[in-house]
């Protein structure tokens, strides 16, 4: 019954839309990036180290997650023990970098190397191996990206509640201080969070991700408040106590998707389209660039249905006063990582009754996708260049701030070296950027490829391949090799953008 309802709406969207706001098929912009842009590939610890219990790491919730057979939902019960092996084989890794011709590497840190137990006692050889990674880089002149957090919680935290548990914004504030404290001298671009929407979507409201709990419309809104406090403890603390020597930047990585109306002319349309935003991006923008606070639109919305639903406070916490200040402007740069787009319109009024409320992000807007849209291997990952530069304007316009786009990619199941599909996704894609530039403006410093390599995909295991390099998974020596896409990208950094 709801689905037939669903599927009507969808049909009547498409029939009101005539002809679309946006094109498929755009001409190439010929022009050139400017000269200090970053350029670099991106990967995550978890994803690609291996050594999962050597020199003295502790176990982090990925460990455990993908160990425990009760999940059950780790493609073919994959893990990241071995992973790509970078633990052993970064130097080959930067090789790769340094032939591809990138001016930076975006990658993290597995706070169980630093802190097996989260808190406490230091792991040296933990620090060794990331400064061999940073001095190796460096040789080649390529910057380091470094993020703090990129979901490989310590275990030790979760078992005292993980980001539920409000004392993670001083485990957070600890751990950060020692990584400023002993890789600042050569570190100067941080990242605290990487995608705090999908720690408390993914690892909180429908469990597909670590630690797999599933508390939609409760959990992710204690998760996401407990993450903004600690990233501003983070930042607060470089720049009281490091900035003046280091000079580096601090900010955070948020992920987003655009969201198109379906008829641009519509303001309920359009409407619709910033709503989504503000549930995606706002949550953490608005307090960490604007005010301290989280958007009126949740703020309104998630109230009026706590209180439907009889709750007698919101759902959605409020930071104190003193909270609010040292959240606000608390990020040199907004780090995007951006894939995808769908197409939104409002939910009609006469199907929005108590009864139909969402727990699950609480907004009345309908998502699809054209039926034209290409799709990659992962479900959720439809192909919309225009997306990029849309995305890149509104978030200019919004927040003001540098902008990074710290990930964006394309995946296949096949990890064919003639990638021609991911060529196109990346050849439109950074054009779209460029025309974010050049033509509307946006203030936009860098770039990063996801991924250096195919690696763990997480939930979906080794399925799933990201990768500029083919990685086989079936030889213990894990060798790397350049697909396609590699030359396209380095030519295209090479060049410093689209020659005629
Ligand atoms: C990065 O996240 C990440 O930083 C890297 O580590 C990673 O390797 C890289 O991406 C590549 O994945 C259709 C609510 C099916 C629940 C549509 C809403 C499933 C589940 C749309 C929305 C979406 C990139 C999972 C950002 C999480 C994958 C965010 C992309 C699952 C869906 C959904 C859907 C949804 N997302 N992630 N999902």
């Amino acid at each position: 019954m709801i689905r037939t309802v669903a599927f009507l709406c969808l049909f009547c969207a498409y029939a009101a839309m005539s002809e679309p706001n946006y094109s498929l098929e755009e001409p190439l912009l010929y022009d050139t990036f400017p000269s200090d842009f970053l350029w670099g590939t991106a990967t995550a610890s978890y994803q690609i180290e291996g050594g999962w219990n050597e020199d003295g790491k502790g176990l982090s919730i990925w460990d455990t997650f993908t160990a425990d057979p009760t999940n059950g939902n780790i493609a073919n019960g994959d893990n990241g023990q071995v992973a790509c092996d970078s633990y052993h084989k970064y130097k080959e890794d930067v090789q790769l970098l340094h032939n591809m011709g990138v001016n930076s590497y975006r990658f993290s840190i597995a706070w169980s190397r630093i802190l097996p137990r989260g808190t406490g006692e230091v792991n040296q050889k933990g620090i060794d191996y990331y400064n061999n990674v940073i001095n190796e880089l460096l040789l080649y002149n390529i910057t380091p990206a470094v993020t703090i957090y990129h979901w490989d919680l310590p275990q030790a935290l979760q078992d005292r509640g993980g980001w539920l548990n409000p004392e993670i914004a001083y485990w957070f504030e600890d751990y950060s201080r020692i990584l400023f404290k002993e890789f600042g001298d050569r570190v100067k671009f941080w990242i605290t969070l990487n995608e705090p929407w999908v720690v408390a979507i993914a690892g909180h409201t429908n469990g597909e991700m670590a630690p797999g709990l599933r508390g939609p419309g409760i959990l992710e809104y204690k998760v996401v408040h407990n993450l903004i406090r600690s990233h501003a403890k983070a930042y607060r603390v470089y720049h009281n106590e490091f900035y003046q020597s280091q000079g580096g930047e601090v900010g955070i990585t948020l992920n987003s998707d655009w969201f198109e109306p379906v008829n641009a002319t519509d303001p309920d349309h359009v409407e619709a389209s910033v709503t989504k935003l503000q549930f995606m991006i706002g949550w953490f923008a608005h307090p960490i660039f604007v005010n301290g606070k989280y958007p009126e639109v949740m703020r309104q919305k998630i109230d009026a249905k706590s209180a439907a639903q009889g709750f007698a406070e919101s759902r959605l916490p409020q930071f104190t006063e003193e909270e609010s200040l040292e959240i606000m402007n608390s990020s040199d740069f907004f780090g995007l990582n951006h894939y995808t787009s769908s197409l939104v319109y409002p939910t009609p009024k006469s199907d929005i009754s108590p009864a139909t409320i969402s727990w699950f992000t609480d907004d009345d807007v309908n998502e699809y996708q054209d039926a034209k849209w290409y799709k990659a291997a992962s479900s959720w990952l439809k192909v919309v260049p225009f997306g990029l530069r849309r995305l890149l304007k509104w978030i200019d316009e919004t927040y003001q701030k540098p902008i990074y786009v710290t990930e964006n990619g394309f995946s296949d199941f096949i990890g064919n070296l003639d990638d021609m599909q991911r060529i196109y996704y990346y050849k439109h894609y950074i054009n779209q950027m460029l025309k974010a530039i050049k033509l509307d403006g946006a203030n936009v410093k860098g770039y990063y490829a996801w991924s250096l390599l195919d690696n763990f995909e997480w939930a979906k295991g080794y399925t799933e391949k990201f990768g500029l390099h083919y990685v086989d998974f079936n030889d213990p020596a894990r060798p790397r090799t350049p697909k396609e896409s590699t030359k396209f990208i380095t030519k295209l950094i090479n060049d410093h953008g689209f020659l005629p």
